[in-house]
């Protein structure tokens, strides 16, 4: 086997990366093998370094057993935890309350965006319990977000309403009797790095009942809050045709990458690249060619069929091509390696954010007031470096896949309402009871070094819906699936069992689309993995049971960030069974460890579920939805 082939099943990236090398270009991978081996205190999580008699580490095997302060293995490896997951907290909040300033400015008409689903805005004060009738959108909107911000100052007891109008009432229930539910994003964020200072919280249940809590501030501080915001402003997103991988660069095209997570910047991007087409042949280029890296690539692709092409491990080798003019990236998930990646091309790295500099890039400050300029500004930047290309260096692969993104919950139901318009849902759950599919699994989160990329994503996916079960995804994982050709309708014909197959031919053809439904369904970015969390609770609701007895799991099989931790807490904290491909930093707590995969189940209904080999995970999954489909009497 080839070095590439051990590190990569995506075609794309095992060309690129003899011309890394070739190039004299470092990537993450050289990076990975210079880091072996990781030091294993770290890897338990047995590591603190949360004061300064510190770092203590707790020896596994032997003595010492207790930090200086006296901080046990427990203490230590639940406290890392809670750090972790409040790092995910914080970025989604901070995305959302980034947008939620953004429809409040345009609403009161301030910057250049436009609210432009005002079904969606409506949809959203409805649950949100907002008088609608007889307000124009601005007054509407400007309601909204100060609701929004007012989770954000919210200094009551009372928990946020983003959480009670959107989360399932048994849930509120279970969660307030916990004494879980958060108040307001930025005080639990608070509370959770001032519970894990020294000297602190020691009681690793009360440290994860804290997790819990941040999970629960994620998914409804972060992420429901920044997808309502975000289809507000510039659309819910409908299915539409497009393409992944590194073939989707366009080597007679100036080539623009947008990278990063919010869309405020992005969607601008995609406005001007179109506007700037003439001054683009006036280079001499055929025209100018927008594709994504990871999140904010998703939202663009899911509004607008902007093709992807590539998730996280891949943001090099991007560059690596030689036909990258532009990278622009916004926040998270960013290698700091990038600019010196680009240093060795032509291409300009544009970072815009006050908070995500990296030096030998430019720095365009973005503002919402100014977004026209600065996205013109970056766009002309990108022009200006296609005429520095050197076409020695540009070797495009030719390896992309065609797909299908745009499944926002909208766009299920409208292509179920094909089938049934009365009552949309009643044909999933009918093909549910009867057994044409056996459950519902969305697999979520990153590509990371440790684990062959996109592998344990494909993978684990081909085996489930093989056996009829139906794949929703978001994030990296949805960028593995596409480019492994499973966002089309053929898929649905290779891939799926028999009765999957027969649903989604079914739906698909009702639907007007030609075709089935592919078997993986792209649900957007990792902030809408609230959509896969409004699906889930609209199924229990219609059952009329809890989420947790739904025959429904979740996975991130190849997690990196501290995102996908805070995320998959939130799917734990729903009663969601959730598979993790890539073993946290927690094994050096039996106790951790216990908590997280088995006793959580008790007071929650959902637990994680560890386990590195694809198989193996879609073997287990299947059992969890099999017990939970016997546990229905199906
Ligand atoms: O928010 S899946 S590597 S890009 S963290 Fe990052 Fe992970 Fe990709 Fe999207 Ni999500
Ligand atoms: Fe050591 Fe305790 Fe300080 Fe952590 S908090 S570094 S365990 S003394």
């Amino acid at each position: 086997m080839k070095k590439w082939e051990k590190v990569t099943i995506d075609p794309a990236a095992r060309q690129l990366l003899p011309k890394a090398q070739a190039d004299g270009v470092e990537t993450v991978w050289d990076r990975y093998e210079a880091q072996q081996p990781q030091c294993g205190f770290g890897q338990l999580g047995l590591c603190c370094r949360n004061c300064v008699q510190g770092p203590c580490r707790i020896n596994p095997f032997g003595e010492p057993q207790k930090g200086i302060c006296g901080a046990t293995a427990d203490v230590i490896v639940a406290r890392n935890l809670v750090r972790s997951v409040a790092g995910g907290a914080a970025s989604h909040a901070d995305h959302a309350y980034d947008a939620v300033e953004a429809l409040y400015l345009a609403a009161a008409g301030e910057i250049p965006y436009e609210i432009k689903d005002e079904v969606k805005l409506a949809a959203v004060a409805g649950k949100l319990g907002v008088q609608t009738e007889g307000k124009e959108k601005g007054q509407l909107a400007r309601e909204v977000a100060e609701l929004a911000f007012g989770d954000f100052a919210n200094h009551t007891r009372a928990p946020m309403r983003w959480l009670t109008a959107t989360a399932p009432a048994e849930r509120v229930e279970i969660w307030e009797k916990l004494g879980i539910l958060p108040r307001n994003p930025d005080r639990e964020i608070r509370e959770a790095i001032h519970q894990t200072t020294m000297g602190m919280d020691a009681d690793p249940v009360n440290l994860l009942l804290a997790a819990a809590k941040l999970g629960l501030t994620d998914g409804y501080g972060g992420l429901h809050l920044a997808t309502d915001i975000q289809d507000i402003l510039f659309g819910t997103p409908m299915p539409v045709e497009t393409e992944a991988n590194m073939g989707v660069l366009k080597e007679d095209h100036v080539n623009i990458v947008v990278h990063g997570h919010v869309p405020l910047l992005s969607e601008k991007v995609v406005e001007w690249a179109k506007k700037l087409e003439d001054e683009a042949r006036a280079a001499g280029a055929a025209g100018i060619q927008v594709s994504g890296i990871c999140c904010t690539g998703n939202e663009v692709l899911m509004r607008h069929g902007v093709p992807a092409a590539g998730n996280y491990l891949s943001q090099e080798l991007a560059i690596v091509t030689g036909a990258v003019d532009a990278m622009v990236v916004d926040v998270q998930c960013i290698m700091p390696s990038l600019a010196n990646v680009a240093a060795c091309y032509h291409t300009k790295i544009v970072t815009t954010m006050p908070i995500v500099k990296l030096p030998g890039a430019d720095h365009v400050p973005f503002t919402l007031a100014t977004a026209d300029n600065d996205a013109e500004k970056i766009v002309r930047i990108a022009l200006e470096a296609y005429r520095r290309r050197d076409p020695a260096k540009v070797a495009i692969p030719q390896v992309k896949s065609k797909m299908w993104g745009g499944f926002s919950v909208e766009a299920i139901v409208g292509a179920l309402k094909a089938v049934n318009d009365e009552d949309p849902l009643k044909p999933l759950v009918d093909n549910i009871a009867n057994g044409n599919i056996l459950g519902a699994v969305a697999t979520v989160g990153c590509n990371n070094v440790k684990v062959v990329q996109d592998r344990t994503h494909v993978e684990l996916v081909k085996a489930l819906i093989k056996e009829n079960v139906l794949v929703v995804t978001t994030g990296c994982s949805a960028h593995a699936l596409a480019k492994a050709g499973l966002m089309t309708p053929e898929a649905a014909i290779n891939y799926a069992g028999p009765g999957l197959r027969a649903v989604l031919t079914a739906v698909g053809e009702a639907a007007g689309l030609g075709g089935p439904l592919p078997p993986v369904l792209h649900m957007g970015s990792c902030v809408d993995n609230s959509r896969v969390a409004d699906l889930v609770s609209a199924l229990a609701a219609y059952l009329m049971v809890p989420v947790k007895d739904l025959p429904v799991a979740a996975s991130a099989p190849e997690l990196q960030h501290e995102k996908a931790l805070s995320i998959g807490t939130w799917a734990v904290a729903l009663g969601i069974f959730t598979h993790l491909g890539v073993v946290p930093p927690v094994l050096g707590s039996a106790q951790v460890v216990k908590l997280l995969t088995a006793d959580l189940e008790g007071l929650v209904g959902g637990k994680f579920y560890v386990e590195t080999d694809p198989h193996k995970a879609a073997e287990g999954i299947i059992t969890h939805l099999k017990d939970q489909r016997r546990k229905l009497g199906l």
